[in-house]
């Protein structure tokens, strides 16, 4: 199996958490770190890079030893380092330190005194009363602990980002592809819907031999574990803990097939209450009239079948959807090249991997004709967030390096934080200057909802407020949304011609997809941010595009798929009179 830079990062990071954990020297352990980020952040496989004879040491945080590491570690599928130090410690450890109030020193602690070695057995000592003696813990911490993993196996069933599941999806369907015999190959199910998670892969396969197909998927490099296999359905477990479902049908009823495991289920149900009013069936094989097949080997038949057009599986969820199609008023919905720039972005001015100019012509690159630089205000500590003196000096860089692009037009921004009571984390006179102020977020995510509502509803009264980043502020399968009355932040949104952002890094994602529809049927323009803190990330805007398009989005319902001059109407009319 070849090793993937994601490989590289994750090894990386483990290693790292278990040098902390292990106390060792702290230097060390951000090295570590540096890497794995800088390792997840190509674009190409470093394994590539290798066997062109690159030089590893150029790229950023890497220096001799690392590049040696990487190399041997490609070479061996092993990081003799990792290995050294899960002989000291257990691996399963790095676990706890996803908890929240466990750090390395009380992850050490608990494996130290009480032999804790994963999450599932700090549980266990928690509910046996045996952490709260442990010197450094109590009662309290006991009870929390306890409180906090409870709570995180709420938010975090076992469903994958889509984003985490897409490159190990592609690659298996290309492999298929490959299999003798095999004609078409596709992913159905919540993947191909664009849903933010997934809880299994759905392979729908058509080959003139599926008895040779079902097995030879499970000679795959990447099976972990073979589940179930048959002549026609195979489940797999991929080493990285996704499961996978390849169903191997007949050529004349893989538009049904599509259609059944492509769901969503409450949109098969609705389809198929109406083949029942017509008196006929609908399953996975076809459409049926009589035991005879009336449709079945493009989905389009399948839906023409009821007079219906091809409806987008984004949009499948028994939302409307059905109804929509017979109107004839399905949404032309929003496609990533109707995208002509980026509003939300981070540089090295504060906690991004790259600059300004870096940033630039990797926008350039996707074609895009304007990117805003939003980095953090001060508030942000842990992110170096600007002062109005450092800001000011970032404008002046911006201006300068705006007269030497041709192609492309930086526009200055900040997420600036909006403070516990609604008031900004800069001055007017700084804000003044900017094309645009975007607000965000980042502490106090706890209060209750009439004061987060209000707190939000401060910030958007505030004259020069253009966008709200990720409003809920939700982390998907770590942290829930805000409380926030969101129908009254929509409404304010929509007067004050604020726009709200569906942020499009995968964990976040935010609004979500029912929210941001809801958004727009408020009357509230959208905006996809990238939230890009490298290059690599300003890919992400796809996601964010998936997301818009799971809410009935068109381009026209989307500020950043505007020219740039319109743009600039919109950011400059504010509030104003006309609209
Ligand atoms: P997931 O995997 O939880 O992210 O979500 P899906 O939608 O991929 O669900 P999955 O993998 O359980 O099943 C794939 C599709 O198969 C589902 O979207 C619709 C169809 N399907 C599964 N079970 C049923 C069922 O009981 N009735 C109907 N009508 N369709 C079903
Ligand atoms: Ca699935
Ligand atoms: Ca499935």
């Amino acid at each position: 199996m070849p090793v993937r830079n994601r490989d590289i990062a994750n090894a990386f990071e483990t290693l790292a958490d278990l040098l902390e954990i292990g106390d060792a020297n702290p230097f060390r352990v951000r090295a570590y770190r540096n890497a794995a980020s800088t390792v997840r952040d190509q674009s190409r496989p470093i394994r590539d890079m290798l066997a062109a004879g690159e030089d590893l040491t150029e790229l950023p945080n890497i220096g001799d030893d690392l590049a040696g590491q990487i190399e041997r570690f490609v070479e061996t599928g092993h990081l003799a380092r990792l290995d050294a130090a899960t002989d000291k410690l257990p691996a399963g450890l790095t676990a706890l330190l996803d908890i929240n109030g466990i750090g390395p020193k009380r992850a050490h602690a608990l494996y130290e005194g009480l032999g804790v070695t994963s999450v599932d057995e700090l549980a266990a000592a928690a509910r046996d009363q045996r952490v709260r003696a442990l010197s450094g813990f109590g009662e309290k911490a006991e009870q929390r602990i306890l409180h906090e993993i409870e709570r995180q196996a709420r938010h975090s069933p076992a469903r994958t980002l889509l984003a985490d599941a897409e490159e190990m999806a592609e690659s298996l369907l290309d492999w298929i592809r490959q299999r003798a015999g095999v004609d078409k190959a596709a992913i159905a199910g919540s993947y191909r819907r664009r849903r933010e998670t997934v809880g299994d892969l759905d392979v729908v396969v058509t080959a003139s031999d599926p008895a040779a197909v079902s097995r030879a998927v499970t000679r795959y490099e990447d099976v972990g574990e073979v589940i179930s296999s048959g002549e026609t359905r195979t489940t797999l477990r991929l080493r990285g803990g996704l499961q996978v479902d390849i169903r191997v049908v007949p050529a004349r009823a893989y538009g049904a097939a599509m259609h059944y495991f492509t769901g969503s289920r409450d949109h098969n149900i609705a389809l198929r209450r109406r083949a029942q009013g017509h008196g006929w069936k609908l399953n996975e094989y076809g459409l049926f009239k009589d035991d005879q097949i009336i449709a079945g080997d493009t989905e389009e038949s399948v839906y023409e079948a009821f007079s219906l057009p091809w409806i987008p599986p984004e949009l499948r969820e028994n939302r409307g959807e059905i109804e929509a199609a017979e109107e004839d008023a399905l949404p032309t919905l929003i496609e990533v090249a109707e995208i002509r720039g980026n509003l939300h972005t981070h540089t090295t001015a504060t906690d991004g991997k790259a600059d300004l100019e870096e940033m630039a012509e990797a926008a350039r690159d996707r074609g895009w004709r304007y990117l805003g630089i939003s980095d953090h205000s001060r508030a942000v500590r842990v992110a170096n967030g600007l002062d109005a003196d450092r800001l000011a000096r970032q404008i002046d860089e911006i201006d300068a390096l705006n007269e030497r692009l041709d192609d492309l037009v930086i526009l200055k921004s900040c997420e600036v934080d909006i403070l516990r009571d609604g008031s900004l984390d800069l001055p007017d006179s700084i804000l003044e200057r900017l094309d645009y102020v975007m607000g965000a977020m980042h502490g106090q995510l706890g209060l209750e909802r009439r004061a987060q509502t209000e707190r939000i509803l401060e910030a958007m009264d505030h004259p020069l407020m253009r966008i709200i980043a990720h409003p809920t502020g939700r982390l998907i399968g770590r942290r829930g949304p805000v409380a926030l009355d969101l129908d009254r932040i929509f409404e304010a949104a929509a007067r004050n011609r604020i726009a709200l952002e569906i942020n499009a890094q995968p964990k976040r994602l935010d609004l979500d997809d029912q929210n941001a529809r809801a958004a727009r049927d408020a009357g509230v323009m959208l905006v996809i941010g990238t939230d890009a803190h490298s290059p690599a990330q300003l890919d992400f805007m796809r996601h964010g595009v998936d997301q818009a398009r799971r809410a009935w989005l068109s381009g026209s319902d989307v500020l950043n798929t505007r020219p740039l001059n319109q743009l600039r109407d919109w950011l400059a009319r504010g509030r104003s009179a006309d609209g």
